[in-house]
C-alpha cells in the first residue's frame, strides 16, 4: 500500500473517532477522485475507526454522545460511497426480491444498509424496512412482494434472539424453505445461525451477496 493510501485510510478511521461528518465526507469523496474502491474504503478506512470507538466504548473509555457521532459520520461517509458501491453491480438479471431489516429493539443501521446497497447492486430487489423492526412486519411485507429472501440484521446480544422469533414464527407459518433466511451482525455467528435454523449467515457484505445468491439458487450468476 502506498504512503498516500495509508495516510488518507487512517485520516478516514480518525475522522470517525473524532465524530466529524464534514470530514469523513470530505474523505469519502477524496476517495472516489483518487478511484479508491469504495469497499476498501470502508472496510480499510471507515470501518477500522467505528470498531476502535465501539472498543473504547465498551471497555468504558468512550460515552454514548461519542458513539453516536462516529455512527453519524459512519453513516455519512457510506452514503457518499453508496452510488459507487451501486456502480460496481453490472446487474442483468434480477436475482430475486429480499426483505432487509434491523430486528426490534435494535437501531444499528449501518451494516444492514451497506448490505442492502450490495444486494441491490447485485441485482437483489430490496425492500430495506429499516430498524427496530418486529417479526409481524419484516414477515408480512415479505408475503406482500412475494420475496424468496429474508435478511436479518442484529448487533446487539440482547437483540440478536430476535431473529430466532422471526423464523419460529415462520416456520409456524409454513413459510419455509419457500422463504429462506439470511442472518448478520457483529455478535452473529455461524454456531448461531446454526442454532435459530436460519438458512445461511454471512460475517460482511460482500459475503451477504454470495450467500443470498447460494440461497436463491443462482450462485453462478
Ligand atoms: Co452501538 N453497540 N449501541 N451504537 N455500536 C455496539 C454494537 C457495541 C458492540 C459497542 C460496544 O459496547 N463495544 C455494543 C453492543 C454490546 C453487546 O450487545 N454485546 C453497543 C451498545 C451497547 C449500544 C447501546 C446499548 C448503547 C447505549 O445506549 N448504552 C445502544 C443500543 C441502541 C439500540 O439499538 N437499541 C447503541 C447505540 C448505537 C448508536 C445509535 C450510537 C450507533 C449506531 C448508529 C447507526 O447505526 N445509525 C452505534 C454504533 C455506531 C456502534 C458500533 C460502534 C459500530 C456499529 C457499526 O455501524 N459498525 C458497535 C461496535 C462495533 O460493532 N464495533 C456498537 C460498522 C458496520 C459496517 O458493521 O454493523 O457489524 P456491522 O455490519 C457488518 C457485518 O456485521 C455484516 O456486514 C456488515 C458490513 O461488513 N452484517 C451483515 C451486518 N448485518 C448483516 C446482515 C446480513 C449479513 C451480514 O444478512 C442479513
Amino acid at each position: 500500500m502506498s504512503e498516500e493510501l495509508e495516510a488518507l485510510f487512517k485520516d478516514m478511521a480518525q475522522s470517525i473517532i473524532d465524530g466529524d461528518s464534514d470530514i469523513s465526507v470530505e474523505l469519502a469523496k477524496k476517495s472516489i477522485e483518487m478511484n479508491i474502491p469504495p469497499l476498501d474504503a470502508i472496510t480499510k478506512g471507515f470501518v477500522v475507526g467505528v470498531n476502535y470507538i465501539g472498543d473504547q466504548f465498551g471497555a468504558g473509555e468512550a460515552f454514548l454522545p461519542e458513539l453516536v457521532m462516529a455512527g453519524e459520520a459512519m453513516k455519512a461517509a457510506v452514503a457518499t460511497l453508496e452510488p459507487e458501491l451501486i456502480k460496481l453491480g453490472e446487474a442483468r438479471e434480477t436475482m430475486g426480491r429480499v426483505v432487509l431489516a434491523t430486528v426490534e429493539g435494535d437501531i444499528h443501521e449501518i451494516g444492514k444498509t451497506l448490505v442492502g446497497t450490495m444486494l441491490s447492486a447485485s441485482g437483489f430487489e430490496v425492500t430495506d424496512l429499516g430498524v427496530d423492526q418486529p417479526a409481524d412486519k419484516i414477515i408480512g411485507k415479505a408475503i406482500e412482494i412475494d420475496a424468496s429472501l429474508i435478511g436479518m440484521s442484529a448487533l446487539l446480544t440482547t437483540t440478536m434472539v430476535r431473529q430466532r422469533e422471526v423464523i419460529e414464527e415462520m416456520d409456524k407459518e409454513g413459510l419455509r424453505p419457500k422463504i429462506k433466511v439470511m442472518v448478520g451482525g457483529a455478535p452473529i455467528t455461524r454456531d448461531w445461525a446454526t442454532k435459530i435454523k436460519a438458512d445461511g449467515y454471512s460475517e460482511d457484505a460482500v459475503g451477504a451477496v454470495k450467500l443470498a445468491k447460494e440461497l436463491v439458487g443462482k450462485a453462478d450468476a
